[in-house]
């Protein structure tokens, strides 16, 4: 006898709604297949083949299923581990993460919070508590993804977590920057089946255009036109469009006198670029520019949205801003088919408010071991990890990594490979023994997303069409799994911090109870509910300024002060960018169906024919122009490092850009077999890392448009 449960996918953003069919009853009980949820009220069905292959993670005979403990030395490879007990793994680890925060403070102790915890809602809550109760440094994937977007709205916003989704069920116009739909699935919007809202835009007759160095897979007669850009340069053409827009005369000076503030400046700064200037630059002709500019503001509901392929750049946080002006200026942000928040059932946006200082938002910065450092929604830079392991000074000493990878997900992976050993204490948390665990002291098993509770909290604000649901733990944690919280909980017992399991009934996810209650909900009757899930009304497209604006007295600043340093570097490397020498390559990122970051490098299935390294893409002028042909042995060098790759010849780069996908790199990996059987290359050996690698307003990594010269491999 199988029965079904309704739960829902918890690897990207749309959260796909799917059936678990389940046989056998109990500690028995076994996920037999995962279909996609035809009657999901949120989602309609819509799945991958990564959300319904969910289960040979599940299964994997490779996963981590009982704490482990390095028995080899610091740094050996490959390391031996040996298991032990739940109990006795946690007391060991709490007594040295004790006894180092007694001897040098909490400094010396800092987490990793990778990407995964974003969907795993008692983790996104207990991580980031755990750290902060012992005092620890705290960093995050979000430098490595998007945490420009953060800094930008605090700034524009007065909140962190204020991010208007383009409404394309109702735009016309929708241009979309530095974002692959098709593949990635978008980020910072929760929608399933992206691809379907575009081919409605164009079947209403609407326009579509993907401003993007490479001719995506979104891009298709049905899905929208490219715009082929040179990378890192996104800035310059959000400026010159506005620019362009203010010259037609179609600002729309109601809603930025009711408002805006400081329009202006943004005015004075846009006009630094107009299209014939940054036509070079941009690789994109003045004429065209203009007509974007034209047909955007004409349009009669126009959005827009960006990514990672701008989020990685130099200049993330002043393109987020610029892309919030284009949808402000022309009157289309908070409108029907422009840009809406969606509170979905709770108004996030009063979360992570900015501190102000007059009408603005102010940055408290502080002394780091090499010159000014902020936090950005509690988090370092990811690309000082390295820096602060192996610096003299109050160094960090212990680590403790909570699903993520840094080895192969942040830049200069040699670096990180020559600090980890230096680490008096480094325990990870994940489901598999990855490349970062490799150098663990303690490996901990954790429970996947069939074996935990989980509600869809990331798509607060995120949500064109808001739902929300509890999904069960679809079976028990299978052999010693256990989830985060319970493991940190644990800890802070151990180490005599207050910890939630000094409850009797302890419940992680009840911090979302009063959250719930906001839309007359309740953890309690979302669980009494078999499929756990209800559609929730949309608001309207308005309640962006009622509800979503923070700053003190409700206007949009669209010139933040704090910007000043960064818009006046902006004119530097403009200039550095035009004088660039026409054959530099520069190296931009690729995701594809087959990957998701460093992770599922492990399931057999997505090892096709062509998906078992990841070779360097390049246009075939510059593989002609360099004598090159598919398939050649090359390395990929610069001041950063090199790696080895194999020429794809790809038609859909632009010249002189290539591409690579990351999250590969796994020849020293032995606890994920399938992927060391494949390793690839760690494209992020090529990145930079340290001080001058980050956007310092943000923290955010830059990681695309990464000049590299390629030579035949010896
Ligand atoms: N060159 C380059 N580098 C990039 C990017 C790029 O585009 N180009 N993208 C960046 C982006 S956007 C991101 S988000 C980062 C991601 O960076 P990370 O978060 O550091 O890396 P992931 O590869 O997502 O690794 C996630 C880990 O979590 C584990 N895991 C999965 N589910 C769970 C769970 O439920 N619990 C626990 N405890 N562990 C789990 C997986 O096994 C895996 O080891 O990478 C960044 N790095
Ligand atoms: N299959 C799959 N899906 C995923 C992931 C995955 O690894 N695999 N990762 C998930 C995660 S963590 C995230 S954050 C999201 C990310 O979602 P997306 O941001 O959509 O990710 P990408 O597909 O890498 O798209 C980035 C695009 O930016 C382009 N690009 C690169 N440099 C530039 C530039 O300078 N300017 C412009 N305009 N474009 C540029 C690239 O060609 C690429 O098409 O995807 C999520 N979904
Ligand atoms: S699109 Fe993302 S959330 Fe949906 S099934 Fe695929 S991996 Fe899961
Ligand atoms: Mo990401």
């Amino acid at each position: 006898m199988s029965k079904q449960v309704h739960t829902y996918c918890r690897i990207c953003e749309p959260a796909c709604g799917l059936l678990a069919e389940v046989a056998g009853e109990g500690a028995d009980a076994e996920v037999v297949r995962i279909l996609p949820d035809r009657e999901h009220p949120g989602t309609g069905g819509f799945a991958c083949h990564k959300g319904l292959k969910f289960s040979e993670v599940h299964t994997d005979p490779s996963r981590l299923n009982a704490p482990l403990k390095r028995i080899s030395a610091a740094g050996e490879l490959p390391a031996q581990f040996s298991e032990i007990g739940w109990d006795h793994a946690l007391e060991g680890i709490g007594a040295r993460l004790q006894a180092i925060r007694e001897r040098h403070g909490g400094s010396a102790i800092a987490g990793f919070m990778g990407n995964p915890t974003a969907f795993n809602s008692s983790a996104a809550q207990a991580v980031p508590g755990f750290f902060k109760k012992l005092g620890a440094r705290f960093f995050s994937s979000a430098t490595q993804d998007c945490s420009n977007k953060f800094a930008a709205s605090e700034a524009v916003y007065g909140t962190a977590n204020l991010h208007p989704t383009p409404d394309l069920d109702h735009s016309d116009y929708f241009l979309c920057l530095g974002e692959n739909p098709r593949v990635s699935h978008m980020s910072f919007i929760s929608l399933a089946d992206p691809v379907q809202a575009l081919r409605g835009i164009v079947a209403r007759g609407g326009r579509v255009l993907h401003v993007n160095p490479r001719r995506t897979e979104s891009v298709t007669p049905a899905t929208g036109d490219w715009l082929p850009i040179r990378p890192d340069t996104d800035l310059y053409l959000l400026a010159a469009l506005i620019h362009e827009i203010d010259r037609l005369g179609r600002f729309d000076n109601e809603v930025l006198a009711r408002h805006g503030r400081r329009v202006e400046e943004l005015r004075a700064f846009v006009a630094r670029y107009p299209a014939e200037r940054v036509a070079a630059v941009t690789g994109i002709a003045a004429e065209d520019i203009r007509r974007i500019a034209d047909d955007f503001s004409a349009a009669t509901a126009a959005s827009l949205h960006m990514s990672t392929g701008v989020n990685m750049g130099r200049q993330g946080t002043l393109c987020y801003w610029l892309l919030q002006m284009l949808s402000l200026v022309t009157g289309n942000l908070g409108r029907r088919g422009g840009n809406v928040y969606s509170p979905g059932f709770f108004p996030s946006a009063g979360f992570g408010r900015a501190k102000v200082q007059g009408d603005a938002a102010r940055i408290d910065w502080f002394d780091g071991p090499q010159g000014p450092l902020r936090e950005i929604t509690g988090t370092l830079p990811g690309n000082l990890l390295a820096d602060f392991i192996e610096q003299d000074e109050n160094p960090i000493r212990a680590l403790v990594i909570v699903a993520g990878n840094p080895l192969l997900s942040v830049g200069g992976e040699a670096r990180l490979r020559a600090a980890f050993p230096k680490l008096e204490l480094l325990v990870v948390l994940d489901l598999y023994r990855n490349a970062s665990g490799e150098y663990a002291d303690y490996l901990l098993p954790m429970a996947d997303w069939l074996e935990r509770e989980d509600i869809n909290s990331l798509g607060l604000g995120l949500q064109p069409r808001p739902w929300v649901q509890l999904a069960p733990a679809v079976v028990a944690p299978k052999f010693q799994r256990r989830q985060e919280w319970w493991v940190l909980a644990r800890l802070e017992q151990l180490m005599g911090l207050p910890s939630l399991l000094d409850s009797d009934n302890p419940d992680p996810l009840a911090g979302t109870d009063k959250l719930l209650a906001a839309s007359g909900l309740s953890l309690e009757q979302l669980r009494g509910e078999p499929g756990g899930c209800t559609a929730l009304p949309p608001a309207a497209p308005e309640v962006l300024y009622s509800k979503g604006v923070q700053l003190p007295d409700g206007r949009i600043d669209c010139c933040p002060p704090v910007f000043a340093e960064a818009m006046a570097r902006a004119e530097d490397l403009f200039v550095e960018l035009a004088a660039e020498p026409q054959n530099q390559l520069k190296l931009i990122n690729l995701r594809t169906h087959y990957m998701h970051n460093s992770w599922l490098h492990n399931v057999e299935r997505l090892k096709r024919a062509q998906q078992r390294d990841n070779p360097l893409h390049m246009a075939p002028a510059d593989a002609e122009a360099r004598g090159l042909a598919d398939g050649d042995a090359l390395v990929v060098e610069n001041t950063n490092g090199s790696i080895e790759a194999r020429v794809r010849i790809d038609a859909s780069l632009r010249t002189g850009v290539v591409a690579m996908s990351h999250g590969w790199g796994n020849a020293h990996t032995p606890g994920m077999p399938v992927a060391q059987r494949h390793p690839g290359s760690n494209v992020n050996r090529l990145l930079p890392s340290g001080i001058d690698s980050y956007e310092k307003l943000s923290n955010q990594a830059v990681m695309t448009g990464i000049a590299v010269s390629l030579r035949a491999a010896d």
